[in-house]
């Protein structure tokens, strides 16, 4: 029904563990959808380079100490200070592919011992996913790519409590991509998925809220 110029923008979510691939899988997502003649934009969480994204930063690589709760509740407050800016980007027609969301929130979060509910309370009213893909490995295996760069929780034994954590979060909806093929073949497949939600975001599938 939208098809003359009034469609919306597909909301796509990129998560797993430290170093499945996600950052190069999301630039190379971008000019593929771009080649095909969307509006594509990537994005992602932490967005560090607000205020409260420079707080998020300097606790990730060490520099300062936080409660947990303090640092899950700022996590969540550097979406919400994006939100208004994602709608309207998804409003004008722009798809936009998100490196890291709510789920990532949530799954670290409470792979410290949180509890899972008071982890999702906070995200309860952003904007919902079209599309989560999680690109699935072991931590075994993403420890061996090597290049864990020594951030707070860029270790085994905690990555292995994280996968635990999207486990349990993870729903039928989610995309799961077996993230130790070829890049080549994970990006056919994540274009392929990409394109479909973008076309059902553009035949009237309308926006919703994360958790609620
Ligand atoms: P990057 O290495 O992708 O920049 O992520 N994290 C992320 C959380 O604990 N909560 C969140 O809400 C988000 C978005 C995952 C930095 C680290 O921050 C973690 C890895």
């Amino acid at each position: 029904n939208n098809s003359k110029g009034d469609s919306r923008g597909a909301l796509i979510v990129l998560e797993g563990l430290d170093r499945c691939g996600k950052t190069s899988q999301c630039s190379r997502l971008l000019p593929s959808l771009e080649g095909l003649g969307h509006s594509v934009e990537s994005w992602r969480f932490p967005d560090r380079n607000t205020g409260v994204g420079q707080m998020i930063s300097a606790y990730l690589s060490n520099q300062s100490q936080l409660d947990d709760r303090a640092i899950h509740l700022l996590f969540s407050a550097n979406r919400w200070e994006k939100r208004s800016l994602m709608e309207a980007k998804l409003k004008s027609g722009t798809t936009l592919i998100v490196d890291r969301y709510s789920y990532s929130g949530v799954a670290f979060s409470s792979a410290k011992g949180l509890d899972l509910q008071w982890c999702k309370a906070p995200e309860v009213g952003l904007l919902a996913p079209d599309l989560v893909v999680y690109l699935d490995i072991s931590p075994e295996k993403a420890a061996e790519r090597g290049g864990y760069g020594g951030e707070r929780y860029e270790q085994l034994e905690f990555q292995r409590k994280v996968a635990q954590s999207y486990h349990t979060l993870s729903d039928a909806s989610w995309k799961i991509v077996d993230a130790t093929l070829p890049i080549e073949d994970i990006e056919t497949q994540l274009k392929e998925m990409a394109v479909d939600c973008i076309n059902t975001c553009k035949n009237g599938k309308s926006l919703s809220h994360i958790w609620s």
